[in-house]
């Protein structure tokens, strides 16, 4: 029996754009597996027994990138411990900079189908609100305050963005309008998600 490589589709846009909450409702609606490296970094963070602890959260208050070797693993990982029977992941929030990208063509590209990207365009304005309503409400984010959105959007605009023009040049990316509701995001996203492959 060949095994199918794992298909992958990258969510990317701002610091409070709304990628996690996109993430849910495709999950609700396809088969697919959400993996946050936001969320899979403060995992190892909270682990006792992390070498990686303090460097993590010393790069997400700052709103800087960890190093892609930590990174990579993680979801190298996720994705191997995952018993979703379609192997098909949304990797949200990654890759973020060119050290990400390059280290994910070396440990992973030969390992999965890349099948697009979704952009979520989003203010800073916006975005910024909603962390730090998150924050306000108790999110317990060392990051959902105003000086680390500052550091965050900076990093964002200087690292991510042109990540993103890079897969956009190659036809990969799927610009979603990610200002409306909830719903309505996830509406537009599934009038194009069939091209994307389900
Ligand atoms: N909300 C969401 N959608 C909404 C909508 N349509 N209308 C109104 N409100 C909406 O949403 C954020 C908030 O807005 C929530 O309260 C939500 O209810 C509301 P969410 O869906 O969580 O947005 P998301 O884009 O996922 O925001 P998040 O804060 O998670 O984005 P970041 O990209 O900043 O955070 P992430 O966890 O990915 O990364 C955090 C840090 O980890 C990074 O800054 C970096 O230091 C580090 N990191 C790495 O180093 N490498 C990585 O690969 C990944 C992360
Ligand atoms: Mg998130």
């Amino acid at each position: 029996v060949t095994m199918q490589k794992p298909e992958v589709v990258f969510i990317l846009g701002g610091p409070g754009a709304g990628k996690g909450t996109l993430c849910r409702y495709i999950v609700e609606h396809y088969g697919y597996v959400h993996l946050s490296a936001g969320d899979l970094l403060r995992e190892e963070r909270a682990k006792p027994c992390s070498e990686y602890g303090e460097l993590i959260e010393t790069h997400i208050r700052n709103g800087t990138i960890v190093p892609v070797e930590i990174t990579c693993s993680l979801i190298d990982r996720a994705m191997q411990t995952s018993e979703n029977p379609h192997h098909r992941f949304l990797i949200d929030g990654f890759p973020r900079n060119q050290d990400n990208l390059d280290g994910w063509t070396k440990m992973m590209a030969d390992k999965v189908i890349l099948k697009g990207v979704i952009f979520c365009e989003c203010s800073e304005e916006v975005c910024t609100q909603r962390c730090l309503k998150r924050g306000a409400s108790g999110s317990g984010r060392s990051d959902d305050n105003e000086q680390s959105l500052v550091l965050r959007h900076q990093t964002y605009l200087k690292n991510t963005l042109p990540i993103i023009e890079m897969y956009e040049q190659q036809g990969l990316v799927y610009k979603v309008n990610s200002m409306k509701t909830p719903e309505e995001v996830f509406q537009d996203v599934a009038e194009f998600f069939p091209k994307i492959g389900w």
